[in-house]
């Protein structure tokens, strides 16, 4: 069943959108020389806005005014000086907090709850925190006089673009490089009015640029001769050919990739926290999430009250309208996104695994998917093997803490992983054994910027967050 919604109106007016958006380049907003093209609300189809595609030119422009500022400015500023931009840039997100998560709902589709609560706070928690690393870099224990690198190209994906953007800009910048950051094609938005914030603190010109575009434009920060740094975050097949074509040239790279999360409930689990737990790992953002919990292991003998539980709440579940403060869950990203969600649960029952969706109305207009899991699913199944991007769960069961690990270990990823019990001993055990970059234990997406994140394998290597996030962009240190 299908229904029309009027998105709400006064939190639309948190916004003026211009019709049309430039590229950031040297402090300014330019035209850029390729195609332009249009960003959409993927609740409403409704287009937003035009915006410019960076073209080669462009990006070797923006390179270039990040290298002239590099040298001839903010390397040459002190520590503190730069943690004072930093400081200011922490605050004018605090202060447009409104604005920016009303953007970003509009441009993502993500309900205003999870932008206005998740996505800016800690995207401001993250200027907060570098800034105050950028006067004291030689105690992050990476040497006694940590230099920058110079010049960092940055490409990042549209399931979080402003957290992303602080995640990459705010080490960048307090460890004393400069930025050249290409947003995605679907959600620029955040991005832009990063580049107004970064005017409002006074940024020196050059400092951070922000190229539009789509794979081309991300292709050709990732490649230009004068980038010191590339940092990526995105799907594994993209990883994987920007790995390659750096490969041989000397520049740094961090990549942050896929994942399929094996979210581990024991017997002795609390049930109700654990199925909150279950919900947030899977449903939180729509499942567009790197970290997601999509494979839940439960074990064997609480399976079946797990999975009542677990369908009773997710019926309550409230999909629809992303403005809506109530909503739970928001629009599928793109019709891209969603065709690929559709086709992974069309495989999934095609092998033969048991599918329940909310049985729930979704709005007539816009990219919509209503919260799903799978049953019977076994390892061997795609959607046990394959990151679906969507709000899909699939449920496999497991008798010991030993089959739990293999099973969990069982992947070509290895970025986060839950484990749910009453016994300390026995989450230490399993988390000791499990192959992941993060282990959250009787929680899930939990973030923090002192707290390093980043995968093994297929999630790619590299931490962002904490100190350990500062190494990759400082001389000297690994990657
Ligand atoms: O990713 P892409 P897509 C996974 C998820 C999703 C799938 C495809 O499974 O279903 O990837 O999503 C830029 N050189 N993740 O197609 O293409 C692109 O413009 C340089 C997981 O959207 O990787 C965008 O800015 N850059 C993930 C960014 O890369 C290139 C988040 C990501 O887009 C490029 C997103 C190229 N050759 C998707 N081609 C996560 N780990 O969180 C594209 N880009």
């Amino acid at each position: 069943a299908t229904f029309e919604y009027a998105p709400a109106p006064e939190s639309r007016s948190a916004v003026t959108l211009r019709a049309s958006y430039g590229l950031f380049v040297n402090g300014e907003f330019v035209d850029g020389r390729g195609t332009p093209f249009t960003t959409t609300d993927p609740a409403t189809e409704e287009v937003l806005a035009e915006v410019a595609e960076a073209d080669e030119r462009d990006v070797d422009d923006a390179v270039k005014a990040a290298r002239r500022a590099h040298t001839r400015v903010w390397s040459r500023m002190s520590g503190s000086e730069r943690g004072k931009y930093l400081f200011r840039i922490a605050r004018l997100v605090q202060e447009r907090a409104r604005e920016i998560a009303v953007l970003e709902t509009l441009d993502n589709g993500k309900p205003i709850k999870e932008a206005r609560d998740v996505d800016v706070p800690t995207a401001a928690a993250h200027f907060f925190y570098y800034a105050g690393w950028a006067d004291k870099l030689e105690h992050a224990g990476l040497g006694t006089s940590p230099a920058s690198l110079g010049v960092a190209g940055q490409v990042i994906p549209w399931n979080f673009p402003f957290l992303m953007l602080a995640w990459k800009v705010a080490p960048a910048l307090a460890a004393g490089n400069t930025v050249v950051l290409k947003p995605a094609e679907t959600t620029p938005l955040t991005a832009l009015l990063f580049a107004e914030i970064c005017q409002q603190a006074d940024l020196p010109p050059g400092v951070v640029n922000i190229v539009t575009g789509a794979g081309a434009t991300g292709h050709a920060v990732v490649a230009h001769d004068d980038v010191d740094k590339v940092a990526f975050t995105g799907s594994t097949e993209v990883g994987k050919a920007i790995a390659r074509s750096v490969a041989g040239t000397g520049k740094k790279v961090t990549l942050e990739l896929g994942g399929k999360a094996a979210n581990i409930v024991y017997d002795d689990a609390p049930v109700d926290q654990a199925v909150e737990g279950i919900v947030d790992g899977i449903f939180f953002n729509q499942g567009h999430v790197c970290c997601a919990g999509s494979r839940l292991l439960v074990q064997e003998s609480v399976a079946e009250e797990v999975l009542e539980r677990l369908k009773r709440r997710m019926a309550t579940l409230r999909v629809g309208d992303p403005l809506d403060k109530n909503t739970d869950v928001g629009a599928i990203n793109s019709p891209e996104q969603l065709g690929r969600i559709q086709e992974l649960v069309g495989v999934g029952e095609a092998e033969g695994a048991e599918r329940w969706s909310v049985p729930c109305e979704l709005p007539a207009k816009g990219s919509w998917f209503a919260p799903t899991l799978f049953t019977g699913v076994s390892q061997a199944h795609r959607i046990a093997r394959e990151e679906i991007f969507g709000p899909v769960l699939s449920v496999l069961t497991f008798r010991t803490p030993q089959e739990a690990v293999a099973k969990a270990n069982n992947t070509p990823y290895g970025l986060s992983a839950g484990v749910w019990s009453d016994k300390g001993s026995r989450i230490l055990w399993t988390a000791a054994r499990l192959r992941a970059g993060v282990v959250w234990s009787n929680t899930f997406n939990k973030f923090d910027p002192a707290s390093p994140f980043g995968g093994y394998q297929e999630s790619g290597y590299g931490r962002e967050g904490g100190r350990h996030g500062l190494a990759p962009y400082l001389k000297g240190s690994e990657r």
